[in-house]
């Protein structure tokens, strides 16, 4: 990641006014990591921008929250007890607590579209893999177990592929494994896959054109689509629950902020207006679970 840029603020002024998802509730509706309040803490905000919930307060860092299926609880890596390490709480912050102590860390978790599954990147060896685990701890699995470093899991909405990152073959690319037959393809050139809700496609990250931009591909690899197009770092793409958006972050301002990319018209607009890092969104799902 590169440091955050100087405390520069462009385009203060960018408009609200846009077209919201169609969302089953008031709540925030996507939650994201900060510095803003001097250590990295979890946020929840509406997609107007203007309902900010800091989730997380604790001078250990958290970062990289994902909602469950239905919506009512997160998943996140925190230092708060030693090493990156997996922990869930509510969807409004309560109940903390530490699913797997690491062994040197583990990060990225993210849950199985029934929830009966975390799964996440570990080091608990030589290299990178990608483990499962019940929800509530226990039962770890190795799914990988491969020499290079696998990471950034994410499981299809019909909990039939993992995704994935690996640099197995030099430079990362996204990989698809059946979980049912163990079969893996190689996808695209590429990292942190987040599947769209209908399972079609994948948004992704990639560094090809010389900076990071979000890409999206469908998932036999066909249909590659470049979302983003600048000189600074696009990241942490999250699908809407309604297939039509896209939330990421991006440097494009000044400082790392968190954006929401309408896909059919191809604009964005900025979600966060803060001189410290906001970074890796989430989209929660509706809050029945359905997709
Ligand atoms: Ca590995
Ligand atoms: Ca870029
Ligand atoms: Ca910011």
């Amino acid at each position: 990641m590169r440091p955050v840029m100087a405390f520069v603020l462009l385009g203060v002024s960018a408009s609200l006014a846009w077209a919201v998802p169609p969302l089953q509730s008031s709540e925030p509706h996507i939650v994201f990591q900060s510095r803003r309040d001097g250590f990295r803490d979890l946020y929840a905000i509406g997609v107007d921008g203007r309902d900010i919930r800091r989730l997380t307060r604790h001078r250990a860092h958290d970062g990289h929250p994902k909602y469950s299926a239905d919506g009512r609880k997160l998943v996140f890596n925190s230092e708060r007890r030693g090493p990156w390490s997996i922990f869930t709480m509510n969807a409004d912050g309560s109940g903390v607590r530490i699913l797997l102590r690491a062994r040197q860390w583990d990060a990225y978790p993210c849950w199985s579209p029934d929830g009966k599954h975390i799964y996440f990147a570990g080091k608990r060896s030589r290299n990178v893999e990608i483990y499962r685990m019940d929800a509530g701890g226990g039962s770890l699995r190795n799914l990988t177990e491969h020499e290079a470093d696998e990471t950034h899991p994410a499981i299809s909405p019909d909990g039939t592929k993992l995704a994935f990152s690996s640099n197995r073959d030099g430079p990362l690319w996204v990989f698809l494994k059946d979980l049912a037959t163990g079969s893996e393809v190689k996808l695209v050139e590429g990292s942190l896959p987040s599947w769209s809700p209908d399972g079609r496609r994948l948004a992704f990250t990639s560094s090809r054109d010389g900076d990071r931009e979000i890409f999206t591909v469908g998932r036999d690899g066909t249909g590659l689509a470049q979302e983003t197009r600048n000189r600074v770092a696009d990241d942490w793409a999250s699908w809407s629950p309604d297939g039509r958006f896209l939330a990421f972050a991006s440097e494009r301002d000044g400082n790392w902020e968190i954006y929401i990319r309408d896909l059919g018209s191809g604009t964005d607009r900025r979600l966060t207006n803060h001189p410290s890092m906001d970074i890796t969104p989430s989209w929660r799902p509706y809050a029945d679970g359905s997709r």
